[in-house]
């Protein structure tokens, strides 16, 4: 059972292999999270988003974006109760677009959270510095606007931002921001993760070292396992104590362990 609470937390406990997959346990009584960490000389950042190649469908409903998907070694939305999680304890958020001429920008918020599903994941960033430009607390902010799919409209436009532009985000009417949406024809891509965890460039190139094909539903669902895995272990162990504790009162008194 993982007991490292983010990527920080890696960090803090001498981890890092940057672009390894992590089991996180944000809080102790909920649910695993596997994720990408990334370290630099002082932190260690999740990478809640990830959009690489455009081999993933990011054009999903609200159920996957509240769950997560794409893979852990490629494109991936971590999911919206993950973020959320992960958001309780850290605060910071970093967005580094990439050029496919290798020129990174970058946008970080000293502080972001989102607030849990019954409010549909509202959004709070601010503190904005970088040079990739400000979309999501400038002329166009997003503060306190939930979040919005194709099949959920919480935006305030009189359409559905997410179908009219091709994506899902905290649309107000409708964005300047829309890191979800589906790549555009044009001759400059971008490559973005979102982080939690403050500043530093990120060039180097991803690697993994785990499952070249670990999705983020095979991840949850391996998450599960062990913690099944875990409690049956735990079990058998209660079981051997006791069996213990009977012999101990059997036989002549001995020391606890
Ligand atoms: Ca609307």
């Amino acid at each position: 059972m993982s007991d490292i609470l983010d990527c920080q937390d890696a960090f803090e406990k001498g981890e890092r292999k940057s672009g390894a997959v992590y089991i996180l346990r944000p809080d102790p009584s909920l649910r695993l999270i596997w994720a990408v960490c990334q370290f630099d000389h002082e932190s260690g950042w999740t990478v809640i988003q990830r959009r690489l190649d455009g081999t993933v469908d990011f054009y999903r409903g609200w159920e996957e974006y509240v769950d997560g998907f794409g893979y852990m070694n490629g494109e991936y939305w971590m999911g919206l109760e993950a973020i959320y999680l992960l958001t309780k304890t850290n605060r910071r958020l970093s967005i580094f677009l990439e050029s496919h001429d290798g020129e990174v920008r970058t946008a970080n918020y000293s502080s972001f959270y989102i607030d849990e599903s019954s409010t549909d994941y509202v959004n709070y960033a601010s503190g904005y510095s970088g040079d990739a430009g400000d979309s999501w607390t400038g002329d166009f902010d997003l503060n306190n606007m939930k979040f919005t799919t194709f099949d959920k409209d919480n935006d305030m436009d009189g359409s559905n931002c997410a179908a009219k532009f091709h994506g899902a985000w905290w649309y107000r009417s409708c964005h300047r921001s829309n890191l979800n949406a589906h790549r555009r024809e044009s001759k400059v891509e971008i490559m973005q993760e979102m982080m939690q965890k403050p500043q530093a460039k990120l060039n180097q190139p991803i690697t993994f070292d785990n499952d070249s094909r670990t999705s983020i539903k095979e991840g949850l669902n391996r998450s599960e396992n062990r913690e099944e895995l875990a409690a049956s272990q735990k079990e058998k162990k209660l079981a051997a104590n006791q069996t213990a504790e009977g012999k101990h009162k059997k036989g002549a008194k001995t020391g606890e362990d």
